[in-house]
């Protein structure tokens, strides 16, 4: 049993330095590709012209965040990348760090891997933090853009925010359910320490006019943008999609009521039934 084990671990790690068909699962392929000087972990699947990045929230990955749209999304119609920000999930290393411009270096290789990869336009779909780089990235590489979908994402840091966040800084107090797949992709020491280094992070943003992390560079986003919230989300108080929704020219709100957080998770099959109808409009 445990000669097996090493032989699937082996045959795995080969999988995942080269972008070829994963052995655990046929459909979805996984590799590193160099960006901007570092190594990033994505994975790849379906066969359809429309190219979709997912982009994980902090200190997310591909895997952590993802699986139900890595195998829901319809495959005949869509090509779904997801992809591991450096310093999160398997594009380490390097070690996260958060430097005033961490949103705006996680989107330039957002941007940078999708052209390697071949993609010369594209939608993004973007999760919190990753909804945040994908606002950015949007605005960065309009003509690259086809459509955008963000959920659970602020464009600025209010003093209600700095509450919440300082509230969730003590990992040892989330629920079992929260830190297990955390702990289990990155050990509990790494966890605790970068997820702390998180809070300071885009606390710094509160430095800012207005608290600002990209609410300048809304106006610039051009493409097609659906702004998903879910009502019952304790971690993004709802005037964050409002304030996104004023400044994003070519933008519409879908709250689902019974949506927290993790709404693409939780209600997987209405989320990305939603997801498909606007991509494909
Ligand atoms: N932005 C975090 C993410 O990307 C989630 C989060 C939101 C955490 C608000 C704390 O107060 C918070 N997953």
């Amino acid at each position: 049993m445990l000669l097996l084990k090493w032989g699937l671990r082996a045959v795995q790690k080969a999988a995942h330095r080269s972008p070829r068909h994963c052995c655990y699962c046929t459909a979805v392929m996984a590799g590193k590709k160099s960006v901007n000087g570092v190594e990033l972990y994505y994975q790849q699947t379906g066969e359809g012209d429309h190219a979709v990045l997912l982009m994980p929230g902090a200190l997310g990955s591909g895997e952590t965040d993802f699986g139900p749209q890595l195998k829901g999304l319809d495959k005949k119609r869509f090509t779904v990348v997801a992809f591991d920000p450096r310093g999160y999930g398997k594009s380490r290393p390097p070690a996260r760090d958060f430097p005033p411009d961490f949103f705006h270096r996680d989107a330039r290789d957002a941007l940078k891997l999708m052209q390697t990869l071949g993609f010369g336009r594209f939608s993004l779909l973007g999760w919190s933090d990753g909804g945040i780089t994908a606002l950015i990235a949007a605005a960065l590489s309009p003509a690259s853009m086809r459509k955008m979908v963000v959920w659970g994402s602020n464009a600025y840091v209010s003093q209600e925010d700095l509450d919440i966040y300082n509230s969730v800084r003590d990992v040892s107090r989330w629920s079992e359910r929260m830190r297990r797949p955390m702990e289990e992709m990155y050990g509990a020491e790494y966890f605790k320490n970068t997820w702390s280094a998180w809070v300071d992070g885009i606390s710094q943003f509160t430095q800012n006019p207005q608290g600002s992390i990209c609410l300048e560079l809304l106006p610039q986003v051009s493409c097609p943008t659906l702004v998903v919230h879910g009502q019952k989300d304790p971690m993004v108080p709802s005037f964050h999609p409002q304030a996104l929704l004023r400044h994003i020219p070519n933008a519409r709100l879908h709250e689902m009521a019974e949506g927290k957080h993790n709404l693409h998770l939780r209600f997987a099959d209405d989320f990305n039934r939603l997801v498909q109808d606007f991509l494909l409009e």
